[in-house]
C-alpha cells in the first residue's frame, strides 16, 4: 500500500484528536444494532435485547473502546499493516471465529460515527484517506483466515 504525505497527515491528525471513549462505544453499539448477527460473539456481555439496552451496556462500551484502540497499531505501523495485525487476525479467526465480513461492517460504523462527530470537517478528501486506512486494516485482519 502506498500512502501519500497528505493521507499520512490526515490519518495522524484524525487519531491524534480521536475521542476513543465516545467513538468506540458508539461505533460498536451501532454495529450490534444495525447488524444484529454480530451480537452472537458477545453473549457474555449481558443484556443486548434492544437498541436501548445495547447503547446502555457497559461491557459493549468498554469493548468498543478496546476495539477502537486496536486501530492504533495500524496508525503507528502504516508501512507494515499486515504484520501489525497478524496476531489480531489469528485471534479473530482461530479463537473467536468472527466472520471476516464483519470487520468491514464495523469499520463502516466507525466511519459513520466519526463523520457525525466531525461534521463539515469530514471532507471527501478526509473520508477517502480514512476509509482507505480502514480498508487496509480490514484486509490485514482477514489475512490469517484460511
Ligand atoms: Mg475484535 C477482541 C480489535 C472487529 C469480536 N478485538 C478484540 C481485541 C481487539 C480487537 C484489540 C482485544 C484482543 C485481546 O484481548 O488481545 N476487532 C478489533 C478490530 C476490529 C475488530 C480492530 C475491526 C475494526 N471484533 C471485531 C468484530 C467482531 C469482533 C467485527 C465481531 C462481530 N473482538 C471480538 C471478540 C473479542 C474481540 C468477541 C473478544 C472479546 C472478549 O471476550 O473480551
Amino acid at each position: 500500500v502506498n500512502w501519500s504525505d497528505s493521507e499520512r497527515a490526515i490519518i495522524t491528525d484524525i487519531f491524534s484528536h480521536m475521542d476513543y471513549d465516545d467513538i468506540g462505544p458508539k461505533a460498536l453499539s451501532r454495529c450490534l444494532i444495525v447488524y444484529p448477527w454480530t451480537q452472537r460473539h458477545f453473549s457474555g456481555f449481558g443484556n443486548l435485547y434492544n437498541a436501548e439496552a445495547i447503547l446502555g451496556n457497559a461491557n459493549v462500551a468498554a469493548h468498543g473502546i478496546k476495539v477502537l484502540h486496536g486501530l492504533d497499531r495500524g496508525v503507528k505501523n502504516m508501512d507494515k499493516i499486515v504484520d501489525a495485525y497478524a496476531e489480531l487476525s489469528m485471534l479473530h479467526s482461530e479463537k473467536l471465529h468472527v466472520d471476516p465480513d464483519n470487520f468491514k461492517l464495523l469499520s463502516d460504523c466507525i466511519t459513520i460515527v466519526v463523520a457525525a462527530k466531525m461534521g463539515h470537517a469530514f471532507t471527501p478528501e478526509i473520508q477517502g484517506a480514512f476509509q482507505k486506512f480502514l480498508a487496509v486494516v480490514v484486509s490485514a485482519l482477514g489475512k490469517q483466515y484460511h
